[in-house]
């Protein structure tokens, strides 16, 4: 079919609704707020009102703008039994869980982890204009380096494959093979640069480590696992069929994840032709930029903020390269960012030299999401970014487009559902089980998804 030039292209931020198991199990290492807050008492209906807040938020001013559009991906089922089964855990329900929480507690919060709420890690997804078959491709992540991670990706690609369900517009891979040569964490470590909206763009894909370096100078983490390989980027890429000359790789540098950056969505973010980031974001930075622009054709607006400005541990727990970049460079570019970077006069100061820069950025707009945020998700964790045209649009037939109707509905669910306290122990009664199938039954109705889950077939 070959690279195309189609108007109507959309930005559509689908953002995770958060489980209701949403608790702090201290299940990431290398994600300091996950360690640090292990143990802490949840609140998953706030943590799900606050991300809905955000969505919505971003939905009202896209629909004002008309330049980007809001999606809704529902969360996984949890206790998760079938693993739970698969571990010889059998007899009712109730047996699975109180005898899986009994003798492997460690094993049985993991099956509980909400954590498919971060959707930046769910897939990573190419636009039709990037692919040489013309469709838009998505490869679930098999997030093979956090075991309570690793047993999202089959329930997210049958997601997905109900959401864009159309053989003519969209293509969906298996998640990699479960294995560290293969870890792959999604849209997390992958970026996408272009100046028009219209036209093939740069796919930009960051990875942690090569499992396999060519050169015996390599460096990888040593504290901490590097979560996504060389050889993982490299495969998608191929899979979703993008041209070589617009495809850069580039690796994380190791010393900002032995600094608790996990992702490179933690301490880099780009949008259009914008990207903000911090200089220990990559190894080889200078050829990282001069590959990009190189791609790109043209400038690209590269904001590089230094350390002595902003200190990697602030960086990390202030989260504002966890923001998420929206609208243009003809009307103007917002960062939207977690309430923890307001709080921090560094990045206060950083913000206002961004802003005050010649570049696409003029405005910034903060959000409450600390439940989340205390588990080590900002804003950008929490949306999978995916292009579309009208007619991909138009091919998605569930009910998974944030408007007011099914914001109202949405937020109805949470209050009828969810609860404001949780810790592991609460998870640990089948009681809670049958509240989460009940609520998520009546979500796939209202999301007209049909049956997804394990406990539905
Ligand atoms: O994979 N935290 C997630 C946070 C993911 C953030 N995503 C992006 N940066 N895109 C993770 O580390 C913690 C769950 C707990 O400890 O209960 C957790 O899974």
């Amino acid at each position: 079919m070959g690279y195309k030039k189609y108007m109507g292209y959309k930005e559509y931020n689908f953002d995770g609704l958060v489980g209701m198991s949403h608790h702090y199990g201290g299940h990431s290492f290398g994600n300091v707020a996950s360690s640090s807050n292990i143990a802490a008492v949840s609140n998953p209906k706030q943590a799900a009102l606050q991300g809905l807040a955000k969505a919505k938020a971003l939905a009202d001013a896209g629909l004002d703008n008309g330049l980007w559009g809001q999606g809704i991906l529902p969360p996984q089922e949890r206790p998760f039994l079938p693993v739970l089964r698969g571990l010889g855990f059998g007899g009712s329900d109730a047996n699975v869980i109180e005898q899986s929480a009994k003798y492997y507690p460690q094993i049985f919060a993991k099956c509980c982890s909400a954590a498919s709420m971060w959707t930046a890690n769910a897939a990573t997804v190419s636009p039709s204009l990037d692919s040489l078959d013309g469709k838009l491709h998505f490869t679930p992540a098999n997030l093979v380096a956090m075991y309570h991670r690793s047993v999202e990706h089959e329930v997210t690609g049958r997601v997905l494959k109900r959401i864009f369900a159309n053989d003519a517009h969209f293509c969906h891979h298996d998640a990699l093979p479960q294995n560290m040569l293969y870890g792959d964490e999604g849209a997390a470590n992958h970026t996408r640069f272009y100046s028009d909206i219209n036209m093939q763009g740069v796919e930009f894909f960051v990875y942690g480590a090569a499992a396999y370096p060519d050169s015996d100078d390599a460096v990888k983490p040593e504290k901490y696992p590097a979560r996504q390989s060389f050889e993982a980027s490299s495969i998608i890429a191929r899979n979703h069929q993008l041209s070589a000359n617009k495809t850069v790789f580039a690796q994380q540098h190791p010393d900002a994840i032995d600094a608790g950056v996990f992702h490179n969505d933690v301490i880099a973010v780009g949008h259009g032709n914008f990207m903000m980031c911090h200089e220990m974001a990559f190894l080889d930075k200078h050829k990282v930029y001069a590959e990009l622009e190189d791609a790109l054709g043209e400038k690209l607006f590269i904001c590089e903020i230094s350390n002595d400005d902003l200190p990697i541990e602030d960086v990390v727990s202030s989260y504002l390269f966890n923001s998420q970049v929206i609208g243009n460079v003809r009307d103007g570019m917002s960062i939207v960012a977690p309430e923890e970077s307001a709080n921090n006069p560094k990045v206060q100061a950083v913000i206002g030299k961004i802003i005050a820069a010649n570049g696409p950025v003029n405005a910034v707009r903060y959000f409450d999401v600390k439940q989340s945020m205390q588990n080590g998700g900002g804003p950008a964790c929490l949306r999978l970014r995916v292009l579309m045209n009208d007619a991909e649009v138009s091919a998605v037939n569930a009910n998974v487009f944030l408007d007011d109707g099914l914001y109202g509905q949405l937020v109805d669910w949470v209050n009828a559902h969810y609860r404001d306290r949780l810790v592991i122990a609460d998870m640990a009664d089948v009681a809670f089980y049958n509240e989460c199938c009940v609520a998520l039954d009546a979500l796939t109705k209202i999301l007209k998804i049909g049956d997804v889950y394990d406990f539905q077939r």
